[in-house]
């Protein structure tokens, strides 16, 4: 075998020469249609058709009459609407998707892989991905405390290879063959389909507290991790264990990993849950104007890469998808990046109709015996023909950019039309051979395996809460209290006793303070002393604050400038360019959504702005931080304006950073007054003061006040 692989990588290479990052993009234009003013209406037949607004029926005209059946142009028009839905997907209905390359920084993957697309540094691959949450139906709110899916396809040379990764690294259950039970509890109960999108309900809290191999997944689904601030945020992990095989033929066990040039970021609790009414498309909206503001988000790609002879030398499985491997014992190597830099034309025909398949890899990846993907591999498939239809790899999204040829054809929907005479292998025509692995075939990697058939899953399986215990061991204080409010908030939704009081008991296998203090918000069963012991195993790697960017960055952040007629137009001009530098964005909010005057202009007719929303119309959760300017008389009314002062307070709950300038200050001091804490100097100090991410000058200085506002990072 590693004879024949030795050469293929040559051959892999010039199969290449011309994909381009763009590659898929072209593809797709030979679907676009663009309709211009000189577009005339047709039928779908492609007759031209004069009038699409009044059904043919019978008429005197004055009154109206029987309408008839044999109005084609209103049938078609009628029929055509109703069959607009598909079924949406049974888990992950809800999503945004997004068009990009992925690139290797050089060939250092190659001694674990001869995939090009892992080492080839000469390329840039193209790709798409979509970002999903799980539970909800598609027309749910995005900022729900859940899962969020990171389903990545790259358009490879060598074909399509789809990673269907989360933004937490591990999963709720071992085996592929429990996930409908999951599914089932986890989504809205049977006898009422209620809660939408929530896990705070009576049949989660049963299944993953009889389900004990959850816990280490639930410990993560409970932190801000489930709550991301925005797709472009978050960190993605492929979750299962895949195989990588090299030119030598060697396997390696891999472990996928992205990582947020921006870092990871949350909401707080209380904003999701605004959010999800305030403006329930946040996330959706986020991702899109981020890219086309020209701010592609990007992500490092690195592996975790275990050699074959290791694979029994952890105290846990490998292939246990409810495990990490601790990045002390398995370190991550950073090998290339990833951009999205383009939104899509239309959301249906893309991010609906794309679909992803974890057992579509290409040569040079491999699978595991991991028992989830080994199931994933089979689910994903068929999901796809109740959805799609069986040729759902033809359609534009989903079609690779290298070339198909083989023996499937017909079914429900086939586009392509062959010119052959032969449909089958062998033939006399010599059409469509398979291609021997030194040129590129696919072929599996020779594992040698001996035992008997049998339900039962490896002795290592069993262990289920070490891990649950490090991840909350791996946590800062904040962390941890976001962590034990949101086990307080679902499992008091959940009105069952058995159900809280079961998980509760559950928690003290965990740590005996979380226990006692979630028991204690849920009237569940607080113990009287630990079960097990906690040794204090940690790994940095797990807290999100361990991926913060080196250096603060408020590119994308989105700045409010609160302001009422009488504000400091100058000061708010040079402010937001300074922000139009960090590629932050300014948004003036003020009581009305049309011109504000500025200090020292006649109100009516001098200059100022027009403001983008009103107090009414955005919220403060909208936004990453809150600029007040100074303005003696923009000061008096923000002050009197119950609205503006819930703004800033609003603002200050959820950890924003907030600024202000001279008279602005005093609507800080209104707003924020906590009793004890000592927020700022007094409005008429020239110092700018930073605690509490507040910031306030009492005279407007470039180059201090404004620029220290996002010296604290926003939000936690
Ligand atoms: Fe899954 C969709 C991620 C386990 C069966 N899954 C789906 C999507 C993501 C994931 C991101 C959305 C894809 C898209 O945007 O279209 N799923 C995961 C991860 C898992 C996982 C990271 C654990 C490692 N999934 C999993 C199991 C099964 C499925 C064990 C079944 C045995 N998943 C599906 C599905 C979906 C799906 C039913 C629904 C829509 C689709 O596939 O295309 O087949």
């Amino acid at each position: 075998m590693a004879e024949g692989l030795t050469t293929i990588t040559s051959h892999l290479k010039s199969a290449v020469s011309s994909l381009t990052d763009d590659a898929k993009i072209k593809d797709l234009e030979r679907n676009i249609v663009k309709p211009t003013s000189s577009s005339q209406m047709t039928t779908d037949y492609g007759a031209k058709v004069s009038d699409t607004d009044h059904w043919l029926s019978i008429s005197n005209g004055s009154d109206v009459g029987p309408a008839l059946l044999e109005d084609q142009i209103a049938r078609e028009k009628i029929t055509r609407f109703d069959h607009e839905r598909i079924p949406e997907r049974v888990v992950h209905a809800r999503g945004a998707g997004a068009h990009g390359y992925f690139r290797v920084f050089d060939d250092r993957a190659s001694k674990y892989t001869f995939a090009p697309v892992l080492t080839d540094a000469s390329r840039r691959t193209p790709i798409f991905i979509r970002f999903s949450t799980v539970q909800g139906s598609r027309g749910s709110a995005d900022t729900v405390r859940d899962v969020r899916g990171f389903a990545m396809k790259m358009y490879t040379a060598e074909g399509n290879w789809d990673i269907v990764s989360n933004n937490i690294p591990v999963f709720f259950i071992q085996d592929a063959i429990k996930f409908p039970d999951f599914v089932h509890a986890v989504k809205p109960e049977p006898q009422n389909e209620v809660p939408q999108a929530q896990t705070a309900h009576n049949n989660f809290w049963d299944f993953v507290g009889l389900q004990p191999e959850s816990a280490h997944m639930v410990m993560w689904a409970m932190s801000d991790r489930a709550i991301p601030r925005s797709y472009r945020m978050m960190q993605g992990f492929g979750v299962n264990t895949f195989t990588l095989i090299n030119a030598k033929g060697e396997r390696h066990f891999v472990k996928f990993h992205y990582i947020p040039e921006l870092g990871v970021h949350s909401l707080v609790w209380d904003e999701a849950l605004k959010l999800g009414g305030q403006d329930p498309d946040f996330h959706r909206k986020d991702l899109e104007e981020a890219i086309k503001a020209g701010c592609p988000p990007k992500w490092t790609f690195a592996i975790q890469v275990i050699p074959e002879k290791d694979e029994h030398n952890f105290e846990f499985d490998i292939l246990d998808a409810t495990k990490v491997w601790p990045t002390d014992l398995v370190p991550l190597e950073e090998i290339g990046e990833f951009v999205l830099n383009k939104t899509v034309d239309e959301y249906f025909p893309e991010t609906e109709q794309v679909a992803f398949c974890t057992s579509h890899i290409v040569p040079g990846i491999g699978f595991s015996d991991d028992p989830l993907l080994q199931g994933r591999n089979f689910s994903y498939f068929d999901t796809q023909i109740s959805r799609l239809g069986v040729n759902w790899e033809q359609l534009p999204i989903n079609r690779p950019v290298c070339p198909v040829f083989n023996n499937n054809r017909d079914g429900r929907m086939q586009h392509r039309i062959h010119k052959s005479t032969v449909n089958y292998f062998p033939n006399r025509e010599n059409e469509v051979n398979p291609v021997p692995p030194a040129e590129g075939g696919f072929t599996e990697y020779m594992q040698k395996v001996i035992g008997l058939k049998q339900r039962v899953r490896g002795a290592k399986f069993q262990e289920h809460y070490n891990q649950a215990q490090m991840f909350w061991n791996s946590m800062t204080p904040h962390e941890k209290q976001h962590i034990i409010n949101a086990f307080a908030f679902e499992l008091s939704h959940c009105d069952d006793e058995r159900v809280y009081k079961r998980y509760t008991t559950l928690l003290n296998q965990i740590d005996f303070d979380l226990a006692t203090t979630v028991a204690r918000k849920v009237n569940g069963v607080a113990p009287d002393k630990p079960v097990r012991q906690n040794p204090g195993k940690k790994d940095g790697y797990l807290s999100q604050l361990s991926l913060a960017p080196k250096s603060p960055i408020i590119a994308t952040r989105r700045v409010a400038i609160l302001v009422a007629d009488g504000f400091n137009e100058a000061e708010v001009t040079a402010v937001r360019a300074m922000f139009a530098i960090g590629k932050a964005t300014t948004w003036i909010i003020g009581p009305r959504r049309s011109k504000i005057f500025s200090a020292g202009q006649q109100i009516g007719t001098g200059s100022g702005l027009v403001a983008d929303h009103s107090f009414e119309d955005q919220r403060s959760t909208m936004f990453d931080a809150v600029y007040v300017p100074s303005g003696a008389e923009h000061a008096k009314t923000l002050l009197k304006t119950g609205r503006a002062i819930h703004w800033v307070r609003e603002a200050f709950a959820h950890c924003k950073a907030i600024g202000a300038v001279g008279e602005g200050v005093h609507v800080l001091h209104k707003a924020i007054d906590v009793p004890g804490v000592n927020l700022f100097t007094s409005p008429d100090s020239d110092n700018v003061v930073s605690s509490y991410g507040v910031v306030t000058t009492g005279k407007y200085d470039l180059t201090s006040a404004a620029t220290d506002v996002f010296k604290i990072a926003p939000g936690p």
